[in-house]
């Protein structure tokens, strides 16, 4: 019985630590019904870069816009949250090679980047 209290207790731990991640990760500016807008900060230089990112962030069904900034490094996006989850959008920013604070981009796709996109030193 102990064991199992003991159990539940680290369960329901874990499920909150989970959810305050969650929730410092998706910085929602502004909810219209299913809409939201989040600000993610991407690693890049370049108008080259912007290009990338927001081209990768708005092939992904379910994505309103993108804008991201070169000087402030952080991407505009709204989308549909029935649609598409936050995490779905930093994986896509990774595959195109570019980071965000949780999701990296392969070496192997880093790599391929032009070189005045390379942003890691
Ligand atoms: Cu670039």
């Amino acid at each position: 019985m102990k064991k199992l209290v003991l159990l539940l207790t680290i369960l329901a731990l874990t499920f909150n630590v989970n959810k305050l991640q969650s929730k410092s990760v998706m910085k929602s500016l502004a909810d219209i019904g299913d809409v939201v807008t989040e600000e993610i900060k991407v690693s890049g230089n370049c108008g080259m870069c912007k290009d990338r990112i927001e081209k990768a962030v708005k092939a992904i069904k379910g994505v309103d816009s993108a804008s991201w900034d070169s000087k402030t490094k952080m991407l505009i996006v709204s989308y549909d949250k029935t649609i598409v989850k936050s995490e779905e959008i930093h994986q896509a920013i990774a595959a195109a090679g570019h980071d965000t604070e949780i999701a990296k981009a392969s070496n192997k796709t880093y790599n391929k980047l032009h070189g005045c996109c390379k942003y890691r030193q």
